[in-house]
């Protein structure tokens, strides 16, 4: 049993006083499963540990970046480094275009990039550039794809918002919703009947090619390859938003293992290590179009700031170093959690179905096949909900949401397995 969670109950009062639900993200509060978020003091490895003595396995990683395990030393030494230096400039630094140039070696359709400081930033970048080199306003997304919360992508989309409940966001003026087209994810005669009826006014597809905030759900087969031809087709540009599957799924993310070239790529999460890091980049014609070359601008104080470069270096040397070993591990590693639970799932005649593409996947509360938000939306969010409280009472920290996805980092060994397994038969047959 774990130790009551006293401090981390009187630190969330205090937080409510002062920060909306305690939170400064939705999905922190806890709110679609219950129960009190304990509140961290450190993470090392594959494990949280909270103000009231508690530890845990981490299954979300800090909702992706930490993929190389919490407080990894090549990590925070470059960043002890550089913060000895000064914590930012504002002044271009060498480091920035080292960074560029391994995100480059990763992602070769990245002829140019931009670093920003959040995935919401380099989404939005994305879309008003697609938006000004094609002078078009509209934009598809799909349902339950969530691409960070600008005006323009807050409109049915994943992560907290799904998980909230609300069909987008309040302060979202109708004039700027009626531009995005949500559309069913993997449905293609969905988006050809969206061009036909726009032939000439829609500027991109912005999609995540693995969805991860609507839970998990991989492509069907052709349909990335379609969204490229159809979105061609009509003069109209493809973005892949791999801020999560970027130097997740593969080094190259998404559009390595489905072999898919976009026209546009944002990244986040791992590309920082866990600093607030971001980008967005594709073909230099496009990019180019971006001041203080072209006429559409962005801009932000702390991008490409020199502690995330050092962070996003340390974290990608290791990558690029280690992918040989690292990728077939973290694969290993997924697939005995997620089908180790899914077996537990079956004998203890709890309706599971679980979708997994690499080192992410969800557990979905269903007996449905999970292809779409609508199929992902038939999961019991109530069982879900109880899981996760019993998995949190076991000692295992699921990310707090039916649809988000969990997160397996290289720190996590046969001994995380054993325990999340443990705690599953355990929390599968109270739950
Ligand atoms: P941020 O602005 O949160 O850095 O990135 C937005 C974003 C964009 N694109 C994708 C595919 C993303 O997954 C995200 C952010 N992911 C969520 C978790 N699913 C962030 C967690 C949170 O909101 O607290």
């Amino acid at each position: 049993m774990p130790l009551p969670l006293n401090r981390s109950r009187q630190l969330q009062q205090r937080a409510e006083s002062l920060l909306p639900g305690g939170v400064d993200s939705p999905v922190r509060a806890f709110r679609s499963v219950g129960g009190d978020p304990p509140f961290v003091t450190r993470a090392e490895g594959a494990y949280l540990y909270d103000e009231d003595g508690n530890r845990y396995v981490d299954m979300f990683g800090s909702w992706g970046p930490m993929i190389l395990g919490h407080a990894f030393p090549p990590v925070v030494e470059a960043i002890r480094e550089a913060a000895g230096r000064s914590a930012s400039f504002g002044a271009s630094t060498a480091a920035e275009a080292d960074l560029a140039l391994m995100v480059q070696e990763c992602f070769p359709s990245i002829e140019k990039l931009r670093f920003v400081n959040s995935g919401t930033e380099a989404c939005m970048t994305a879309i008003r550039l697609a938006r000004g080199f094609t002078g078009r306003n509209f934009v598809i997304k799909f349902e339950g794809c969530y691409h960070g919360h600008s005006d323009s992508l807050l409109v049915k989309a994943g992560s907290g918002v799904a998980t909230l409940g609300i069909p987008g966001s309040a302060g979202v003026p109708a004039e700027t919703a009626m531009h995005t087209l949500a559309l069913p994810f993997n449905d293609l005669e969905a988006v050809r009947a969206a061009f036909a009826a726009r032939p000439k006014e829609i500027a991109c597809i912005i999609v995540e090619p693995v969805v991860g905030n609507a839970g998990a759900i991989a492509p069907l087969p052709g349909y990335l390859n379609g969204l490229r031809d159809i979105a061609h087709r009509h003069g109209a540009l493809l973005i892949l938003d791999e801020v999560m599957t970027g130097f997740r799924l593969s080094l190259g993310g998404a559009q390595r293992l489905y072999d898919i070239k976009p026209d546009l790529t944002t990244l986040g999460k791992i590309i920082g290590g866990g600093l607030p890091c971001a980008a967005f980049g594709g073909r230099a014609e496009i990019m180019n179009y971006l001041a203080p070359l072209g006429p559409v601008y962005q801009a932000g104080t702390l991008s490409g700031n020199p502690l995330a470069m050092a962070a996003g270096i340390a974290t990608l040397q290791h990558l690029i170093e280690n992918e040989q070993a690292i990728y077939p591990q973290l694969q290993k590693t997924t697939e005995a959690i997620a089908t180790g639970v899914a077996a537990i799932a079956r004998e203890a005649g709890v309706p599971l179905m679980t979708n997994q593409v690499g080192s992410m996947f969800t557990w979905f509360f269903t007996s449905n096949m999970v292809t779409n938000f609508a199929s992902a939306s038939t999961s019991d969010t109530a069982a879900f909900g109880r899981f996760h409280r019993a998995m949190l009472e076991a000692g295992v920290w699921l990310p707090p949401s039916q649809f988000e996805a969990a997160f397996v980092s290289t720190a996590h060994g046969p001994a995380e397995v054993k325990a999340i397994l443990d705690a599953a038969l355990r929390s599968l047959q109270t739950s």
